[in-house]
């Protein structure tokens, strides 16, 4: 009897101790975003977050911070650099302040066809991109979506390039955003994502530009009557990681769960945008907004100064390689 229960005890301690020893093991990392908390940037990243616990056996646990709750993109891009956070999901164009590789995405109208435009960005070119970021100390792990960028204003309806002379139109912090709204006659106000909503209803900016999923989901129709279907931008949407956190804190093991999960969020992402894409216009006209649909030959033509201006900066080369493997 004695025996028995020692050997139930036994056990029971042994089983203790391997608990605590995979608690002590476990991996939390904390990813902050400036999107809304229904965002597709949030979906993703759940996503993400379930593969990952579900493929490391529970050792992986990742927590979500939206709405800027742990800094604008800028803040959580130097988090991601100093290891204060492990990871972020921002636009590339805020990274211009850390490294030029990227402005190529920023041009205006750059990216026409969205499939071969990823198989682009998932290939050697972006992964050149990416790893420019790791001197740094951060890792790029892949290229999900933000989106195609559409123009929201509370003056007037937008159609044609003329129509954005003297309009206020707040940006994101990126040098070729802002010499592409002063080549069309507009006044860029950079400024972070976090205070946009409360610029745009104090009328401190006339408008603002995002991909639907964006206008949507941060209520921007709330503030704003006018949105014209421009697609002026493409926004790829990076994640990031702390390079000591994934050099030192993962396993081999750990990793490779790591980069397969983040691949298949990364295929999931882009597609929920696509998917949400369908029915956001209708949406966005059912919350009251006007919708028009400019001419985007007209625009493209308008802004073509901004590629001379930017292409030494950028490269010939690669703009040149962009446009070609979409054709
Ligand atoms: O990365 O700031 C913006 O307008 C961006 O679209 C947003 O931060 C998502």
């Amino acid at each position: 009897m004695k025996k028995a229960l020692f050997a139930v005890v036994a056990v029971l301690f042994l089983v203790l101790s391997l608990g605590s020893a995979f608690a002590a093991d476990k991996i939390v990392l904390r990813v902050g975003h400036t999107i809304a908390p229904d965002s597709h940037y949030q979906k993703g990243l759940e996503h993400f977050a379930s593969l990952l616990k579900e493929k490391s056996g529970g050792q992986i646990e990742m927590q979500i911070f939206h709405s800027s709750q742990l800094g604008s993109e800028r803040d959580v891009i130097e988090g991601v650099s100093m290891g204060t956070i492990e990871m972020t999901l921002v636009s590339s164009a805020p990274l211009a302040n850390f490294t030029s590789s990227f402005l190529v995405f920023d041009l205006p109208f750059i990216i026409v066809n969205r499939e071969k435009a990823y198989a682009w960005m998932d290939g050697p070119q972006g992964r050149k991109i990416l790893d420019t970021l790791t001197p740094k100390n951060i890792i790029g792990l892949g290229i999900w979506e933000n989106g195609f960028r559409m123009l929201t204003n509370s003056q007037k309806p937008v159609v044609a390039p003329e129509d954005m002379k003297g309009l206020k139109i707040r940006l994101m912090e990126n040098p070729i955003h802002v010499g592409t709204f002063k080549t069309l006659g507009a006044y860029p106000t950079p400024m972070p994502f976090g205070e946009l909503f409360t610029a745009l209803q104090q009328k401190i900016v006339d408008g603002q530009e995002n991909p639907l999923v964006i206008i949507y989901t941060s209520k921007f129709f709330e503030v704003q009557k006018h949105l014209a279907l421009t697609g002026h931008f493409y926004a790829p949407a990076i994640l990031l990681v702390n390079r000591d956190f994934w050099e030192k804190k993962l396993s081999d093991d750990q990793r490779k769960i790591f980069q397969e999960c983040e691949l298949a969020s990364r295929k999931w992402e882009r597609q929920y945008c696509i998917d949400m894409e369908k029915t956001l216009v209708n949406d966005l006209k059912a919350k009251g907004m006007e919708v028009s649909t400019p001419d985007k030959a007209k625009w493209a033509e308008a802004v073509q100064p901004v590629y001379k201006e930017f292409e030494g900066k950028i490269g010939k080369e690669i703009i040149q390689d962009l446009i070609n493997a979409q054709k």
